[in-house]
Formats: C-alpha cells, sequence, structure tokens
C-alpha cells in the first residue's frame, strides 16, 4: 500500500516538472501521424522528399507559393492522331492541376486545327506551338527532349517559373498542385516503384549514351512525367537530345528511347524531389492500397487505331 502512494505521488510530480516534455511528444507524434506514412519510402537516401498523399500540408505550400506568384507551364506533345487525347487531357488538368495557380499550356502539334476548343479559367492559357512530325513514333517520342530544350531557351524562361511535362495520353483524376515543385523533379514508374536495382529497365549496352551500369541507379523514373524550373529542365532536356543524336551517329537507339536517357541523367544528377507513383499510374497495374490517391492516370489506347496514323 505505502509503497503504491509513493508510486503514484512520484508520477504526479513528475508530470508537473515534466510536462512540457509531455506536451512536446504528443505534439510530435500527432504531426508524424499526419506527415508521415510508415508503409511507404518518403525520403530519397540523398535526402529529398518523395510525394505521397499524407506527406505535406497544401494549404501551407499553396500559400506560399502564392505569395512568390510563380507561373506553371504544362508542355505537352500531340503529334498525328495523338491528337484524339487532347480533349480529355486539358479538361481534366482545368479540374485538378495547380488550382489557383497561373498556368500556361504549352501544346506541341502537327495538327493545330484539330486542337480543340477547351474553356479555361482566368490566368490559364495555351499556347500552340506547331512543329514538325516524324515518321518513327520512336522519334516523335525521343525529339520530344530537342523541342522542349528549345522552346525553354526561345520562350519558356521568359514566361514561366516551372516546366512540368507530360505525355498525353493521359488524364488528371485528382489534384496535382504546387507540392510537385523543385528545381528538378521526376516520377517513380508505377513498373517498378517495389524493384529492386537489378530488374531496372536501364539501357545495359555500354554502346549507347543511355548506358547506365549494374552498380549505379536509385531509382527507376518514368518518362511520362518530370520537370523543374526552366533552367534545370534546359539542362535536362540539352543533355538527354545530344546523347540522343550521339546514338543516332553510331546507329543505337536505346532501349526505352528518351525514357532511357532521362533514367541515365538522374543518375548522375539526383532530382530534388522525386512523385510517388500517384503522379503515373496505370489501371491495368491494378489499384494496390498503399495508393491513396490516382492523381494522373493513363487513358488506355486501341494501338491499332490511334499509333502511327
Ligand atoms: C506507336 O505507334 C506510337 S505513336 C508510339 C508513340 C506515338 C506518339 C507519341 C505519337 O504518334 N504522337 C505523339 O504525340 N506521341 C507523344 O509521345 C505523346 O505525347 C505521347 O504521350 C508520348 C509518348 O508516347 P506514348 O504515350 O505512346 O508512350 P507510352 O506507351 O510509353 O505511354
Ligand atoms: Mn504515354
Amino acid at each position: 500500500m505505502l509503497k503504491d502512494k509513493g508510486k503514484r505521488r512520484w508520477v504526479k510530480s513528475y508530470l508537473r516538472k515534466h510536462f512540457h516534455i509531455l506536451g512536446c511528444t504528443v505534439v510530435l507524434s500527432f504531426s508524424l501521424g499526419y506527415f508521415w506514412r510508415p508503409d511507404v519510402l518518403v525520403m530519397t537516401p540523398w535526402f529529398v522528399p518523395i510525394v505521397w498523399e499524407g506527406t505535406y500540408n497544401l494549404e501551407i505550400l499553396n500559400e506560399q507559393f502564392q505569395q512568390r506568384n510563380i507561373t506553371v507551364g504544362l508542355t505537352v506533345f500531340a503529334i498525328k492522331k495523338y491528337v484524339v487525347f487532347l480533349k480529355t487531357f486539358l479538361e481534366t488538368a482545368e479540374m485538378y492541376f495547380m488550382v489557383g495557380h497561373k498556368v500556361n499550356y504549352y501544346i506541341f502539334t502537327d495538327r493545330p486545327q484539330e486542337v480543340p476548343k477547351v474553356e479555361f479559367k482566368e490566368e490559364r492559357n495555351v499556347v500552340v506551338l506547331q512543329v514538325q512530325n516524324y515518321p518513327r513514333w520512336e522519334e516523335i517520342s525521343m525529339r520530344r527532349m530537342e523541342m522542349i530544350n528549345h522552346f525553354s531557351q526561345k520562350q519558356f524562361i521568359n514566361e514561366v517559373d516551372y516546366l512540368v511535362c507530360a505525355d498525353v495520353d493521359m488524364r488528371f483524376n485528382d489534384l496535382v498542385g504546387v507540392e510537385i515543385l523543385s528545381n528538378l523533379f521526376g516520377t517513380l514508374h508505377p513498373g517498378f516503384y517495389t524493384a529492386e536495382r537489378q530488374s531496372f529497365t536501364y539501357e545495359r549496352r555500354p554502346a549507347s549514351q543511355a548506358y547506365v551500369p549494374p552498380d549505379k541507379g536509385d531509382f527507376y523514373y518514368a518518362g511520362g512525367l518530370f520537370g523543374g524550373t526552366v533552367k534545370e529542365v534546359y539542362k535536362l532536356t540539352k543533355k538527354c537530345h545530344e546523347a540522343i543524336m550521339v546514338d543516332k551517329d553510331n546507329g543505337i537507339e536505346a532501349i526505352w528511347q528518351e525514357e532511357s536517357h532521362l533514367n541515365k541523367y538522374f543518375v548522375y544528377h539526383k532530382p530534388t524531389k522525386i512523385l510517388s507513383p500517384e503522379y503515373l499510374w496505370d489501371d491495368s497495374l491494378g489499384r494496390p492500397q498503399i495508393l491513396r490517391k490516382r492523381r494522373f492516370l493513363a487513358v488506355p489506347k486501341d494501338h491499332d487505331a490511334i499509333k502511327n496514323k
């Protein structure tokens, strides 16, 4: 009995003396609970964030970016039959992409007349950039690096702060906001975010400029969504385009075209932020529990009807 009372007294005095420590612990564990996802990797080995739902506070970020009054450029290519994807892409971007911020859509196409008329909100503009097409689809895909590079220097640097470069055969399905913005960001490929290094489909032939040795590389990134400041995207696209041209001269083409070159670039120029597969998902891979949101989704394509027409 006596012992028990002594214990209780001790607990009381401890609580009284160290209330601030307890308070801090409670606050800390609550905030960790809010910003921490124990079920996923939220930071890279070089200490940059991997963005998942539940790891950021959009309200605070929106305020910060609104104060900076930034403009975001969204580049998208719709060459030949791929113009059919533009309507859904743009309509869903109006609903979910950078809501509350200034946006310029840059549409690269060889068919400017076929760009659909979409209603855009205030401070959101469309710029149609007419570009040539190429007979081979691999080249259409790869030449994006050259064109983004060219217009970064010529135009984007004067018009926007950040560039987001996306595939067009996609639709926005949930919010994609300023939480993605950073100097240089890439997206984890939905097919490889749980894979080990040895199964990444990097270019493995040393003859290609996209070659990545077996003991290098952190993640396998998707070619369908990357970006950063105009300056960083300029540097990335310049390096990738030059490497693609050297390969061409040497009669070799990387296994996954510009995606291979992008992956090589990220091995030696580490992104300053990484987006989880929430930001580039394909429902044909199912709907795993850890994906609390599917923000940017592949639109299934009828390959025969669309490709190379
Ligand atoms: C095969 O016949 C083709 S055509 C493969 C790509 C093609 C293509 C791609 C095209 O005819 N027109 C075009 O504008 N693109 C652009 O390249 C478009 O922005 C597309 O999202 C991007 C990458 O091609 P993709 O989306 O078909 O690649 P995956 O299948 O890897 O998402
Ligand atoms: Mn695609």
